[in-house]
């Protein structure tokens, strides 16, 4: 039997309840690796209209493969929305995919009519946002929202980024114009016949989530990118729906990170590698101008391990599930050559304080609120023991409180777990791994491992009204792994 098969098998009868001879048959795909590095990056242009209108579009990409794809404005990825701070923001959104969707401003602390909320869903018509921006400069995106078809609608195009620019940020100086670069990272399963496709088995549906084996950025698959021997900003987006990247440079050089989900971090960080999870961002400056050999710089995920929690279940999910190489697998991304000097190469003269923020202490905590997540049998991926409702307010906040958050995972798979309408500090991580740098900073989004806690400290600012929490693995959100929290 192949492994498809195999996998409709277990899906369609057995559960997840296999005897471990029949799963260790199933041997794990090696490091993905492209031939080369040959379609240049595309970056997306700038939305330059007040309409966003999501379509339903044949696409072939890079002349080799097709996909049934849904875009906004006929861009993939969708154009990137641009603002400064304090400006209004105004977007009419048309719904012309066949199906109900809503957008989502991920990251962004807007009014609950305008955060995409999956009640707010429309099957066709538009929808009107209108809103101000009100916060940090800052990587954001938007995306589709709406409840079970987040996953396929995301992964088939819809997603865009959504660029705020503040005083304070431009104060720095930080390269920009060409030099800045938005880098949307998403993972795809190509079939032999060159088809994008998605068709999540059982178990990645109630395990890994959809895991590919091909890389798309900004849509192009493993693409190269021409750079100047001087630093770059790069603008990273991890838009996939369940893969978690170990962002690294082939050689080891190590790179700064300056900003995190929710803007500039109060200090740079300098690393060698750097957790990406599925609705994370990472504000990085890479600098092209020396330490590289043949001109040639690779991004890649770096290998890394999931910790096991759990036992038989732990085991049973790294290995059911995949159609692609498994999570934690080694990934080639893109590669950056770099050219000869033209001009001056101007180097940036990083601060020590890239930014002044007060993050809320412990002791304005007025309580503490446990986040269980746990996949159990025959019911799905559960958020203190329990499945997504339109509706049902599961935790109510009184509005300007400021709370610690502890997100428990007691499942054998890693959640990414993402709360709409606040940016929030992640205090502390239980387990082997540290706060990472990215963590330094605002978060709207936090990687919880199988078996760790990880408490995040928040206070609720926004304007009163229901919001959503849930996990940014789309296929555990479909699933029903999100919950309703009320504002009042
Ligand atoms: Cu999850």
């Amino acid at each position: 039997m192949d492994r498809k098969a195999f996998l409709k098998y277990a899906g369609a009868s057995a559960g997840f309840w296999l005897a471990p001879s029949v799963i260790t048959s199933c041997t794990n795909g090696g490091a993905y690796k492209p031939d080369s590095y040959r379609y240049p990056l595309q970056l997306p242009d700038i939305l330059d209209s007040d309409q966003l209108r999501a379509s339903r579009d044949n696409l072939t990409i890079a002349e080799q493969y097709t996909l049934d794809g849904l875009q906004f404005n006929e861009s993939l990825p969708g154009p990137t929305i641009r603002i400064k701070k304090g400006e209004r923001f105004q977007v009419q959104f048309h719904n012309n995919i066949g199906e109900e969707s809503i957008i989502h401003w991920h990251g962004m602390i807007v009014p609950p009519e305008m955060d995409g909320h999956p009640r707010d869903v429309i099957s066709e018509g538009s929808y009107s946002y209108d809103f101000k921006i009100n916060q940090r400069a800052g990587t954001y995106w938007y995306h589709p929202h709406p409840h079970r078809i987040t996953g396929p609608q995301v992964y088939r195009g819809l997603a865009g980024f959504f660029i705020v620019t503040d005083d304070e940020e431009e104060a720095l100086n930080l390269p920009s114009g060409e030099f800045e670069l938005p880098l949307v990272i998403q993972d795809r399963k190509i079939d032999s016949s060159g088809t994008i496709y998605y068709d999540p088995s059982m178990p990645e549906r109630m395990m890994t989530g959809y895991l590919g084996d091909h890389i798309l950025v900004n849509g192009v698959p493993s693409p190269y990118h021409e750079v100047q021997p001087r630093p770059y900003r790069l603008r990273l987006l991890n838009g996939s729906n369940a893969r978690i990247y170990n962002i690294a440079l082939r050689n080891g050089n190590s790179f700064t990170v300056l900003g995190s989900d929710g803007g500039l971090l109060p200090r740079p960080v300098e690393t060698t590698e750097l957790l990406l999870a599925p609705g994370e961002r990472a504000d990085i400056l890479m600098d092209f101008s020396n330490g590289f050999s043949g001109n040639s710089a690779e991004l890649i995920s770096k290998s890394f391990s999931v910790p096991s929690n759990g036992g038989m279940m732990g085991n049973m999910s790294q290995m059911m599930g995949q159609g692609g190489p498994e999570q934690g697998s080694e990934f080639s991304l893109m590669e950056f050559r770099i050219g000869n000097k033209t001009g001056s190469s101007s180097p940036v003269d990083l601060p020590q304080q890239l930014s002044d923020i007060s993050f809320p202490s412990q002791e304005d905590a007025l309580r503490i609120r446990s986040i269980e997540v746990d996949m159990e049998m025959m019911r799905g991926h559960t958020i203190n023991g329990r499945l997504f409702e339109m509706l049902r307010v599961d935790e109510e906040i009184t509005r300007g409180d400021t709370e610690i958050w502890e997100f428990i995972n007691n499942s054998a798979v890693p959640h990414p777990m993402h709360i709409h309408a606040v940016q929030f500090k992640v205090l502390s991580r239980t387990g082997n791994r540290d706060i990472i740098p990215t963590e330094t900073g605002w978060k709207d989004t936090v990687l919880v491992m199988p078996g760790e806690r990880v408490r995040v400290i928040v206070t609720f600012d926004a304007p009163k009204g229901l919001y959503v929490f849930h996990c940014h693995n789309l296929e555990h959100e479909d699933a029903g792994m999100m919950a309703n929290l009320e504002i009042t």
